[in-house]
């Protein structure tokens, strides 16, 4: 084969094979380079002579960049938005996906990297974890193996069950998940139609303000790192009770939308009289109100989890996790009302 001159800053470089890497590279003739024109030589030997297919740095980093701001661009106008990849965001997630057309375009967004929130461990950073019946046919749903002790099950370890559901909810081609991204605003738009519980309805919460995680806690060391928008009809906030933003949409509700205290206060609402903070630990009250509470509290806004009991001021039940994923089910149910409706 006749070599191919390459002119390069120094000289020339000869080669006599067009799919040369280091000819391409200098040619950058990226496009032969990303589709992986040059060779692929593989050799999977532990014996000292072990060989990855050629790669050129460009292909890496346009591999992510083009997912990731595909996904961004694509994911701007979403049908339904997830805060909170939590217990609760993800199984409301899995029950959205597993109900509604394939063309549902579910985003989830999480402000730390690795999704998952408080459901990594049991309580006190002990690792089994517990599950009241009847929220363990959902284990059975997903296929966690557990044992039964009668009233409730125990998963051998939360990460366990995290984990399977982190899998099996990514598996769904309509679901996106932008981890180490966080909601630092809600975006709330006047809508007449808007009818709510609250007096100030007449708007609607049509969307999120996001940014990423590391921005949105820097906001104080800069300024103008202005966030990016992703609208949606429908935002489920479980952005859970602890942590840098817990109860996110909850303290945000009451500070901009409604005119509420500041979140924490005692002072309970004139109307609803609900309080802005979480009342002590009772684990049989606290499960069933959070279930039961969970709802669209907003035009446009559904809590899960431990949001709600932020939100309606509920008892906090500790480290049993049924009430987040029987939460997490009847979100997606009163999801799919708003959006069938
Ligand atoms: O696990 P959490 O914190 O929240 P839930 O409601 O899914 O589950 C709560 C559960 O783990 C408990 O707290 C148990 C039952 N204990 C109760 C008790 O009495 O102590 O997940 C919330 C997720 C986390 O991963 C956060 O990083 C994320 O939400 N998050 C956000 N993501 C994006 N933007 C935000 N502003 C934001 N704030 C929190």
């Amino acid at each position: 084969m006749t070599p191919v001159p390459i002119s390069t800053d120094n000289g020339h470089y000869l080669s006599s094979d067009p799919l040369d890497l280091k000819a391409l590279k200098l040619s950058g003739d990226q496009d032969k380079i990303d589709n992986g024109a040059h060779q692929v030589v593989v050799n999977e030997d532990y014996n000292g002579n072990y060989k990855f297919a050629a790669i050129h740095e460009a292909q890496v980093s346009r591999a992510m960049i083009k997912r990731y701001y595909t996904s961004m661009y694509d994911r701007a106008i979403s049908d339904i938005v997830i805060i909170g990849a939590g217990s609760a965001g993800l199984t409301c997630a899995y029950e959205l996906a597993k109900n509604t057309p394939p063309s549902t375009k579910i985003t989830i967004i999480e402000a730390g990297v690795a999704p998952g929130g408080g459901a990594w461990l049991g309580g006190q950073l002990m690792s089994a974890m517990i599950i009241r019946k009847p929220a363990d046919g959902f284990l059975t749903t997903l296929g966690v193996p557990f044992t039964d002790e009668g009233n409730y099950v125990v998963v051998k370890h939360a990460a366990l069950f995290t984990s399977t559901l982190l899998s099996k909810v990514l598996s769904f081609p309509n679901v996106t998940l932008f981890n180490a991204t966080a909601v630092e605003d809600l975006i709330v738009v006047p809508d007449p139609l808007a009818k709510g519980e609250t007096e100030h309805s007449g708007q609607r919460v049509a969307g999120v303000v996001t940014n990423f995680t590391l921005v949105s806690l820097n906001h104080g060391t800069q300024s103008c790192m202005d966030p990016n928008t992703i609208t949606a009809p429908v935002i489920i906030s479980a952005t859970g009770h602890d942590g840098p933003m817990g109860a996110f949409c909850a303290k945000r509700l009451a500070s901009a939308a409604t005119g509420w205290d500041k979140p924490g206060s005692t002072k309970e609402h004139p109307d609803s009289g609900r309080r802005h903070e979480m009342a002590a630990l009772d684990m049989n009250r606290a499960e069933a109100n959070v279930v039961n509470k969970t709802r669209e509290v907003y035009p446009g806004l559904i809590f899960a989890g431990m949001e709600v009991a932020e939100y309606e001021g509920l008892n906090r039940m500790g480290p049993t996790f049924g009430g987040m994923i029987a939460s997490g089910m009847k979100a997606a149910h009163e999801a799919r009302k708003i959006l069938e409706s």
